[in-house]
């Protein structure tokens, strides 16, 4: 009896194993976002025990991509520069740069191994990203031993847009260096590229301007009700650019301007003309922080002209420190009779620095140089000039907004019933001025990690791919299926993703064919 329930035991795993095995041949990795041109073949390629990633001198930056890549499985690597060997490669050439532009990348795996190409550095690390997505899941989080098949394949991909971005509120609610490195890993593995960071609001200033030291002596202490406070010093500020360029996103930072300024206003009242005692109803009146909600209520002194040394000096330091090309002015929210002059001569500013100016979607009111940038939110600005811009409306890239109805601690005023996963992967493409997308998350309600966490993911993976992926291949019913794929990857990086609903998560899911374990489990 004993030994017939064993046998029959014996003949279930047995079986099941052969039954899980049949049904992971036949599965496609879930790659996110989708890339332009692939196709699948049907053989698997094996990782062996030990391999050789050979590369010419202008990949040599990206290997140790690839490396940490492997570290966390059985194979081990050794280093050829210029060989033609079996195993991995990785080459870089500017000759493909009319067929690969500055982000794509080629991705062969054949039975010889894992061929990787582009023209640019970017390229490269984005092809490994790819691949990435092709290993079990598990590697994410830790050692992994035993085989690994890789599924056969064919890509060439590039992007469809170059700005494929996320902002993070940082002045409501701080969110500091270790915050933002994990949102910029994360960004990075969905082949995102820009992270604009409003820096300043009413209710806290977070950059250290040395000129201007009360900015965050004074500016800096307060936060939302629930908020927390914080800034980043420029050390803080340069690493985070560091980090992030080595990833491939370059950092925009934001001070908002003219309005939404109390932070900077009760740090240095006499840039203030306003008379805060008699708002009603009250806000807060310099010494007091601001803790509210509101908006629209605080703005420079238009009037004075020394408001244009304090930008001045705010912006040209803010400009040395900065090693990406844009400084966004904000623009947002405010009445006032001067606001154009400001936005044109804020604009002005920021070129004398050398950088191009961003501004919300406002500042099209103005007539400011064609050089500027504008970002869309409420698409009801009557505009005066006709800018490129960056496309963040509120209706599908809001990720302050609930993820289903009702969902607790959400503005919900540009949809009542919120920003669904599928109202960002559905949204209206515009005309040919478009740069690209940019999902915002302002921090009002959104006060740990594990809140910004829910609200940015898994709808971050939707803005990745309408940024990425050719539009003719926007397929919803896909993008769900492989979205519930990249469960199991995402909870090993402790994201704290919404479990959208209508998603299948499929939290074993390892991607390709792995028969091995996990060590330690
Ligand atoms: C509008 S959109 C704002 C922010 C708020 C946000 C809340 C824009 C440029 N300004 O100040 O935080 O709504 O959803």
């Amino acid at each position: 009896m004993k030994l017939r329930n064993t046998l029959l035991a014996s003949a279930f795993i047995f079986l099941s194993i052969f039954v899980l095995s049949a049904q992971q041949q036949n599965e496609k990795p879930s790659i996110i976002p989708q890339p332009a041109n692939i196709s699948w073949q049907g053989e698997y390629y094996t990782l062996p025990q030990e391999t050789t990633i050979c590369y010419n001198a202008s990949a040599e930056k990206m290997v140790p991509w690839l490396q940490k890549l492997l570290a966390n499985t059985d194979t081990e690597t050794q280093l050829s520069q210029d060989g033609n060997c079996e195993g991995f490669s990785l080459k870089i050439d500017n000759e493909w740069k009319s067929a690969l532009g500055e982000e794509g990348y080629r991705l062969n795996i054949d039975d010889k191994g894992v061929h990787i190409e582009s023209a640019t550095e970017s390229g490269l690390f984005y092809g490994i990203q790819t691949l990435r997505q092709m290993f079990p899941a598990a590697i994410e989080k830790q050692q992994i031993a035993g085989e690994i098949h890789l599924k056969m394949v064919k890509i060439e991909d590039i992007p469809r847009y170059g700005w494929r971005g996320s902002m993070l509120d940082v002045a409501r609610s701080f969110f500091g260096p270790e915050y933002i490195k994990k949102h910029i890993d994360r960004m990075a593995l969905y082949k995102m590229n820009r992270l604009h960071l409003h820096l300043t609001d009413d209710q806290g200033w977070r950059i250290e301007i040395k000129s201007k030291p009360k900015l965050t002596e004074l500016g800096s202490k307060g936060a939302v009700i629930n908020g927390r406070a914080g800034y980043l010093t420029q050390d803080d500020y340069k690493e985070l650019q560091s980090y992030a360029t080595a990833r491939n996103i370059i950092i925009i930072p934001e001070i908002d301007m003219p309005g939404h300024m109390y932070a900077g206003l009760m740090a240095y009242p006499e840039l203030n003309c306003e008379e805060f005692e008699n708002l009603s109803p009250k806000r807060a009146t310099p010494p007091e922080l601001y803790h509210g909600y509101e908006v629209g209520w605080s703005k420079f002194c238009t009037t004075d002209p020394k408001i244009y040394d304090f930008v001045s000096e705010v912006i040209g330091e803010l400009a040395r420190i900065t090693t990406g090309p844009w400084i966004h002015m904000g623009g947002d929210e405010i009445e006032d009779p001067r606001y154009e002059e400001f936005v044109v001569k804020a604009d002005s500013i920021v070129r004398k620095y050398g950088k191009t100016t961003i501004g919300w979607e406002e500042v099209t009111k103005a007539e400011v140089d064609t050089s500027m940038i504008s970002q869309r939110w409420n698409g009801k600005t009557e505009g005066v000039v006709t800018l490129k811009y960056i496309e963040s409306i509120c209706s599908s890239f809001y990720l302050d907004h609930a993820n289903v109805p009702g969902q607790e601690n959400t503005n919900n005023w540009c949809k009542a019933d919120g920003v669904s996963l599928e109202d960002v992967y559905m949204f209206n493409e515009g005309d040919e001025r478009m740069m690209g997308v940019e999902a915002a998350l302002w921090t009002e309600k959104v006060n740990t990690s594990a809140e910004a966490d829910n609200r940015f993911w898994p709808r971050l993976l939707a803005v990745a791919e309408v940024g990425w992926s050719p539009k003719n291949s926007r397929d919803f019913t896909d993008f769900s299926l492989r979205l519930g794929k990249q469960g199991s990857r995402l909870s090993n990086l402790n994201i704290h993703y919404f479990k959208t609903p209508e998603i299948d998560w499929d939290v074993d899911y390892q991607s390709g064919v792995f028969d091995g374990f996990e060590v330690g489990e």
